[in-house]
């Protein structure tokens, strides 16, 4: 493996970012874990929540809890108001022209099934193909496997290199007539790899095939322009943007979402039911059946709100410098080997200890204090690629500090103590 560095992006004109500051807003940055101050290097899992997402939800039950669409109460009119509101400021957030194109659904997963399962299945037809890449992680990957068994089509997967970056080059020669769908993620939640998703959806159109990106780790680190990309469809969701767990988006192009079939039946997706006969309501509503997860998606707002009252240049920047710094101090020691080294990354630092399977560095660095993933990060085809059976991912977001890298290095220090 060539290791090449990590490309930071230019900081002459960065503006100051104020990450104390942003570190009061969250206030579990404050809690102790096994005695210790709690290092937490573990956001492309879930990431932490601030007071402002806290309140939303908590003030949500406190004053507005009812059901959203269907009644003329005060109280379902405040619980409707929060709902569309979250959609649309989640259109803002992702520069989609229209809040209708934005479908409200449990998180990413539940996004690329419903487009598997709507579109797909209804698109899809033996001989057919969806291209994946070796990069994905199993939500993108199975929800596929089950519509190519429902449909007949067949999955081809694009290979990444030993960087860890999708080859250029074979997935030019993959695309062909048959790919009616490529569904590929924004940035790679085992290798933090940024994936050049602006040319391969042009490239994938070129070939009349349909792009789903699956934006769940691309969402807390960098700006999203759903227009600009021209992509069909983009999931993400809002656990990993410093909101609630159970909600997120699935944004689709209007023609496309308008033509798909609803994916579940139920209240609230319907415009007249009789036993003969049953209208489906307008999108998005069309694919929203049965009550939703209000409070989640009026923190999803907060949430939203949050991220977009940061200087996200300024936030980039010092996530970006925070993970320079990391993989140049995890690199110094002794038996690490860093998986993943592309030349694009945010977020994430996958590594091996030699020595010490990283289940038990991760519970000892859990002793400490120090909060990483340890494992294959749903996406065991990632740590095929390398034949290894699995890593140690330290995760980062805005609140993450040097001072949480130094504690990680004393923390893999003491992992090599024990186990040497
Ligand atoms: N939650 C998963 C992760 O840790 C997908 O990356």
């Amino acid at each position: 493996m060539t290791p090449t560095a990590h490309v930071p992006r230019p900081r002459s004109h960065a503006p100051a970012f104020d990450v104390a500051k942003v570190r009061a807003d969250f206030p579990i940055l404050s809690e102790l874990v096994h005695g210790k101050p709690l290092v937490y290097l573990d956001s492309a899992n879930t990431s932490q929540k601030p007071l402002s997402v806290i309140r939303a939800t908590d003030d949500y039950y406190r004053h507005a809890n009812a059901n959203i669409h269907r009644a003329t109460h005060l109280l379902s009119e405040r619980a409707t108001g929060l709902y569309e509101g979250s959609r649309k400021k989640a259109a803002k957030f992702l520069n989609a022209a229209d809040p209708h194109t934005i479908v409200l659904t449990k998180g990413t997963t539940d996004g690329i099934n419903l487009v598997a399962q709507s579109y797909g299945r209804s698109v899809l037809k033996p001989g057919d193909e969806i291209l994946l890449s070796w990069l994905e992680h199993h939500s993108n990957i199975v929800p596929w496997q089950l519509v190519a068994e429902q449909t007949g089509a067949a999955i081809k997967v694009v290979p990444i290199n030993d960087l860890g970056e999708i080859d250029p080059e074979e997935y030019v020669r993959l695309l062909s007539p048959r790919t009616k769908i490529v569904a590929v993620g924004h940035v790679s939640n085992a290798l933090g790899t940024i994936n050049p998703i602006k040319a391969m959806i042009a490239q994938a159109h070129a070939h009349g095939a349909v792009v789903l990106v699956d934006g769940a780790q691309a969402a807390p680190h960098l700006v999203i322009d759903v227009q600009d990309l021209d992509c069909d469809f983009y999931v993400l969701s809002s656990h990993k943007m410093f909101g609630p767990t159970g909600t997120g988006v699935l944004y689709g192009r209007k023609q496309l979402l308008e033509a798909m079939p609803p994916y579940q039946g139920g209240g609230d997706m319907i415009s007249n039911v009789t036993f003969e006969k049953t209208l489906y309501n307008q999108i998005p509503y069309k694919f929203e059946a049965g009550t939703p997860n209000i409070a989640g998606v009026a923190g999803f707002g907060a949430a939203i709100d949050y991220l977009m009252s940061l200087d996200r240049e300024a936030a980039l920047a010092h996530e970006d410098a925070v993970l320079e710094y990391a993989t140049a101090r995890v690199r110094e020691i002794p038996g690490v080997r860093i998986i993943g080294e592309a030349r694009h990354k945010t977020g994430v630092l996958s590594f091996l200890l030699e020595g010490a399977h990283p289940h038990d560095a991760g519970t000892v660095l859990d002793q400490q204090g120090i909060a990483v993933r340890t494992g294959q990060h749903c996406a065991q085809p990632v740590m095929d690629k390398f034949c290894i059976p699995a890593t140690i991912r330290a995760s980062l977001a805005i609140y993450n500090t040097r001072e949480d890298i130094d504690a990680l290095v004393r923390g893999l220090h003491k992992v090599r103590e024990v186990f040497a």
